[in-house]
């Protein structure tokens, strides 16, 4: 490809810098964001091969203490440290064009709370007094400074919320009766979700968690802290989610010289991830007891709902890519696709998740369904399920976006040697994901379970038909754990090493197409949409909630179970 095709200065947008506050507090955050992709996928390759029976560790370094530092350091660190770094760094793009004073104080507040976080969770796992996976079921009861270093995370997290809120609500006041830039809008549903999601965590880990691990108390209501874990853990993946989005619907269309469909569309999506996307976690506990049926078959039946805003998405993405690929001249049916930059890895990373989120996206409404949940719960399938969307839909587009955002923070050139390995990167990371995910659905289906290290069984007949995919599940640590290997690298060189530019890198920003309807000004009334959240989580909530405290299980004393 001609290098000027990721020439980032060579599109039609208005060339933007980052005042140089904002561009050390970004960074900030996606420094820590990248050490904890380091760790996470050292880890996943380790276990991964640990539990294919490729390698045999000491038994110094458990299998359960490696796929602990896996989950926690991709799932809850990597991500909420780089969305909040792109979210910032979006928000001081679109709403003035920086951050003020009181934003940054914010969001460097939280920063350094999510950062002392990060630090004691992670070193209580690797001295294995926090071997309690990244869901931190009770009774398993790990080391205090565990869950106090979580606790920090969150509320640190918060404070980049807070950041996004102040700069939204002063450009609000500035602007009355103008709707808001796009991106703006979305980063703060986003981090509306995030908030409301996150309390439920927050009660299960302060009044639960902490006075147990403290020995404070000698019992702890399992049921109890389960429904609080789930009450944030399905939004937790919308969390993940939506930032790409903001990058398919916000950035995508200015990279492939095309405009957005609908301005009203993705803020109705948004809209509909807040409402729905909560009052429905008891779809992971469809097997437990204690919770009647009508919630589980409620929660069922939104769950389907949630999957609305994203066909919705699907749709717009066929008609950015369309209407871009026709305004290019393509004039066949699907002549337009040939139109789109197949070269460039600020599309094309992101577009490799965009196809591993359809069938990713299909397994999901199998979980959905009651009745299949029977077959797949607590089987590798999950496992599989959740390769195909976070760590490929998202994780892909979060490649896409690292590609531009860290030379246009550092004002350094992506050069087409390193858009290229780029390129190589995501294709390596799309097929390692297609050899992991792909076999753990199958062998999902065929009665495997999730989160049990290496065993045969005693050689029990059952795991015969699991056997031949057990390779082939190894082996993609290894295609993964190179890919990270090539993407870290490529960060490194964006970072210090690439040749600087006389004038800023462009920051991809999509504008609306001309005759796009005026954007209804109600989907900006965020008490509005905030108070309909209240009122489902309150219908789907309260009653089980109520009966979980009135008559609660007699309690389980705090295990250790590693
Ligand atoms: Fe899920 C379990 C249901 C989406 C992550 N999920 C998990 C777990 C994780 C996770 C981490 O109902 C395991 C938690 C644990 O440890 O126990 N999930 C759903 C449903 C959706 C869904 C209905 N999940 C996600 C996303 C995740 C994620 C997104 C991370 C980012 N999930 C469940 C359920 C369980 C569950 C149950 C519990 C299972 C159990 O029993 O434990 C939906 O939101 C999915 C909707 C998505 C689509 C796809 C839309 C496709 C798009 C791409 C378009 C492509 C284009 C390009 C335009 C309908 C938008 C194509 C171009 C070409 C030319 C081809």
């Amino acid at each position: 490809m001609s290098e000027s095709a990721v020439d980032t200065r060579t599109t039609r947008a208005p060339v933007f810098a980052f005042e140089r506050g904002d561009r050390i507090l970004v960074l900030a955050h996606l420094g820590i964001a990248f050490i904890a992709l380091l760790l996470g996928a050292a880890a996943g390759m380790l276990q991964g091969l640990q539990r294919t029976g490729y390698i045999k560790w000491p038994d110094a370094v458990g299998y359960y203490q490696l796929l602990t530092l896996h989950g926690v350091s991709l799932a809850l660190i990597f991500t909420t440290l780089f969305i909040i770094g792109f979210l910032l760094a979006g928000t001081a793009k679109t709403l003035d064009g920086k951050l003020q004073a009181v934003d940054r104080a914010w969001a460097w507040i939280g920063w350094v709370m999510m950062v002392v976080g990060t630090a004691m969770s992670t070193v209580t796992i690797m001295n294995n007094t926090a071997t309690v996976l990244y869901t931190f079921y009770a009774p398993m009861n790990a080391s205090p400074w565990f869950y106090v270093g979580l606790a920090l995370v969150v509320v640190g997290s918060w404070l980049g919320g807070v950041a996004i809120f102040t700069a939204y609500a002063r450009w609000r006041r500035r602007h009355r009766g103008q709707v808001s830039p796009l991106f703006a809008y979305m980063s703060v549903a986003t981090m509306i979700l995030w908030i409301i999601a996150t309390l439920g965590v927050a009660i299960e880990v302060l009044f639960q968690l902490i006075p147990m691990s403290f020995g404070w108390v000698p019992r702890v209501n399992v049921e109890l802290s389960r429904t609080l874990f789930w009450y944030f853990g399905h939004p937790l993946v919308y969390f993940w989610l939506l930032p790409a989005y903001i990058y398919w619907y916000v950035n995508i269309p200015q990279i492939i010289k095309g405009k957005l469909f609908s301005d009203s569309l993705p803020r109705l999506t948004f809209v509909l991830f807040i409402l729905y996307s909560i009052p429905v976690g008891f779809h992971h506990q469809f097997n437990e007891p204690g919770i009647a049926n009508i919630w589980k078959i409620l929660a069922a039946a939104l769950t389907l709902t949630v999957v609305v805003p994203s066909l919705m998405t699907v749709f717009a993405m066929f008609a950015t890519f369309e209407m871009a690929g026709r305004a290019q001249g393509a004039t066949g049916r699907f002549a337009w696709l040939r139109k789109l930059p197949w070269k460039d890895v600020r599309f094309f990373a992101p577009f490799l998740g965009m196809v591993m989120f359809i069938p990713g996206g299909a397994g999901g409404v199998v979980n959905a369904s009651y009745q299949l949940n029977q077959v797949i719960h607590n089987t590798l399938w999950v496992t599989g399920h959740f390769h195909m969307t976070l760590s490929s839909a998202v994780t892909l587009t979060f490649f896409g976006i690292a590609y531009w955002l860290v030379p246009a923070l550092t004002n350094r050139k992506l050069t087409w040697r390193v858009n290229n390995l780029g390129i190589v990167q995501a294709w390596l990371w799309f097929i390692g994901m297609l050899l992991n995910s792909v076999p753990m659905h199958i062998v999902g289906l065929l009665g495997e379970p999730r989160r049990t290290a290496f065993t045969t069984y005693n050689d029990n007949p059952v795991v015969q038909p699991w056997l031949p995919y057990w390779p082939v599940m190894g082996m993609s640590g290894i295609f993964l754990f190179l890919s990270i290997m090539l993407f870290l690298g490529a960060m490194i060189y964006l970072w210090w090493f690439a040749p600087r530019l006389d004038t800023p890198a462009e920051f991809p920003i999509g504008e609306v197409k001309d005759k796009s309807h005026p954007t209804p000004m109600i989907l900006e009334r965020w008490p509005l949409w905030i108070a309909l959240t209240a009122v489902l989580v309150l219908i789907v909530y309260t009653v089980p909630l109520v009966d979980m405290i009135q008559s609660p299980p007699p309690g389980t004393p705090p295990i250790r179970s590693w």
